[in-house]
């Protein structure tokens, strides 16, 4: 079998990669502003593996426009956060073009946001450090 004796080592390869990206979490905080138009608008970037930023603030009861794009290879990723109780659940797919979420967030607390994208049996886009945190603030 020469094609699996070709396969094995780029296999090997693949899976030594995955097990030794372990990807730290380095927080990237962004504190949103108030637009002249009254609503909070952010950019944001997922890549491999990551959200920049990755720690967002925003005001409660102020409408959000979270713009988001993917600068990362190949994999596609999403952005998925559900907290329905505080006026923000969504789950949304983007690619090079920016996707705009929008949400106005009705209650103050910590909501943890993350790329739900897995590739087969390869750690989770998330516990390579495709989450984070956003932050409703009074
Ligand atoms: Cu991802």
């Amino acid at each position: 079998m020469p094609a699996l004796k070709m396969l094995l080592p780029a296999l090997l390869l693949v899976l030594f990669g995955a097990a030794t990206a372990l990807a730290d979490f380095v927080e990237k905080r962004h504190v949103a502003t108030i637009d002249e138009d009254g609503v909070q608008r952010v950019e944001m970037e997922g890549g491999e593996y990551y959200f920049d930023p990755n720690v967002v603030v925003v005001k409660v009861n102020v409408p959000v426009e979270l713009s988001i794009r993917d600068v990362g290879g190949i994999a596609p990723h999403d952005i998925v956060l559900h907290a329905p109780e505080a006026g923000i659940d969504f789950a949304v797919n983007y690619g090079r073009e920016p996707v705009t979420i929008e949400f106005t967030p009705t209650k103050v607390g910590e909501y943890e946001f993350d790329c739900s994208k897995r590739l087969l049996f390869f750690r989770s886009h998330r516990d390579r450090g495709m989450h984070g945190i956003l932050k409703v603030v009074e």
